[in-house]
């Protein structure tokens, strides 16, 4: 914004302060050089501010008492008073409420296993608005030397061979840092297991003083649906998923078309072929980005049966041998984008397309 002061008589330089402050918000100030008509003044919020709009009276002043003021109004975003700053986590508050789980006999495209059912989500919860990205597992891997299951066990990931225009794994040459394309920091982070994924809760929770863990199945679906009962929080259609979704569409079918003919390639472009950069999409209702596609993620369920009676806060089987993903991604076709769908895989599993976004407890506003 502009404060405008009026200098007829006046050359020499203008101080500038502020009156009052509002809390989160950062008001940068510079005094006005001689001879200019206006300056500029940048306005930084933490986002831990209450959520309101708040008044700042700038004033200036110069030698000879010429003074100039400006009121300022500021609205400061609400719902961030679980922004994890540290490490630069956006997180969005998901209220409690009830919904549906599991898909009508009529979608398109489902499968047996998603038998519809009531289930309550007790309490609110902070979700990442992004699936955790490549820095902020860089940053961890940096801070405790963790070494990835992919890693460890030397069998490696799975990643794209760019000559054979094959994707290929498990391969040692392949890992969360190496994937066949380029991958810059804020892309999901992938080729992680389960237990890589727990790594990183643990060492965040130790960071941050808070619990943080992989979201169970039910709150998933829940922040995948955004109240939406329809397949996609986008609506009905595939075609709906353009510009929310990073699917398998024409651009991966330029470089994967011809060793992958008979995939499921939507008939848009989204623009991307492999993963994208979290957020390149439109979010849904609740303020989340990428539940559809991008990249599977992971949840902390076993996977087993629905408990089909209405349940509240359901966490999955007590034992299993498989762990829950959802969500699709930009390999897969729509259908597996759907907020119904389930799949699951061995919590050692490790693919170019399987990564996880994080959640934790409602904190209140001190
Ligand atoms: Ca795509
Ligand atoms: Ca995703």
């Amino acid at each position: 914004m502009r404060i405008q002061i009026t200098r007829k008589q006046y050359d020499g330089e203008i101080q500038l302060w502020q009156e009052g402050s509002i809390r989160g918000v950062e008001v940068t100030l510079h005094s006005i050089p001689a001879r200019a008509e206006h300056v500029e003044i940048q306005l930084s919020a933490d986002r831990s501010a209450p959520a309101q709009t708040h008044t700042l009276r700038l004033l200036a002043m110069g030698e000879n008492a010429l003074r100039a003021e400006s009121l300022i109004q500021v609205a400061v975003k609400p719902a961030s008073a679980g922004n994890v700053s540290s490490i630069g986590l956006e997180l969005v508050r998901i209220p409690a409420g009830k919904f549906i789980m599991g898909s009508p006999a009529e979608e398109e495209h489902r499968y047996l296993d998603e038998v519809q059912h009531e289930v309550e989500i007790s309490q609110p919860f902070y979700m990442s608005a992004h699936e955790i990205t490549v820095g902020q597992f860089r940053q961890f891997v940096e801070e405790t030397r963790y070494t990835t299951e992919a890693e460890k066990d030397g069998e490696g990931g799975w990643g794209f061979n760019k000559a054979t225009g094959r994707l290929e794994g498990r391969n040692p040459k392949y890992n969360w840092t190496n994937v066949g394309w380029a991958q810059g920091e804020n892309h999901p982070v992938v080729n992680v297991t389960w237990s890589d994924a727990q790594a990183f809760c643990t060492w965040l929770s130790n960071k941050e003083g808070r619990t943080f863990r992989l979201p169970t199945e039910a709150e998933w679906e829940y922040a995948c649906r955004a109240q939406s009962a329809l397949p996609f929080a986008s609506g009905s259609e595939p075609a709906t998923l353009h510009r929310h979704a990073n699917i398998a569409d024409l651009s991966l079918k330029r470089p994967l078309g011809e060793e992958y003919p008979t995939w499921d390639y939507a008939d848009f472009d989204d623009g991307f072929a492999f993963t994208a950069p979290v957020g390149s999409f439109k979010p849904n209702a609740f303020g989340l980005y990428d539940m559809h596609g991008n990249v599977w993620e992971w949840c902390e369920d076993w996977h087993g049966e629905y408990n089909v009676k209405p349940n509240r806060d359901p966490r999955g089987p007590e034992i299993g041998t498989e762990r829950m993903v959802r969500g699709g991604s930009f390999c897969n076709g729509a259908r597996y984008a759907r907020a119904a769908h389930r799949t699951w895989n061995n919590p050692s599993h490790r693919g170019n397309d399987l990564g996880f976004r994080v959640v934790t407890g409602a904190v209140e506003k001190p």
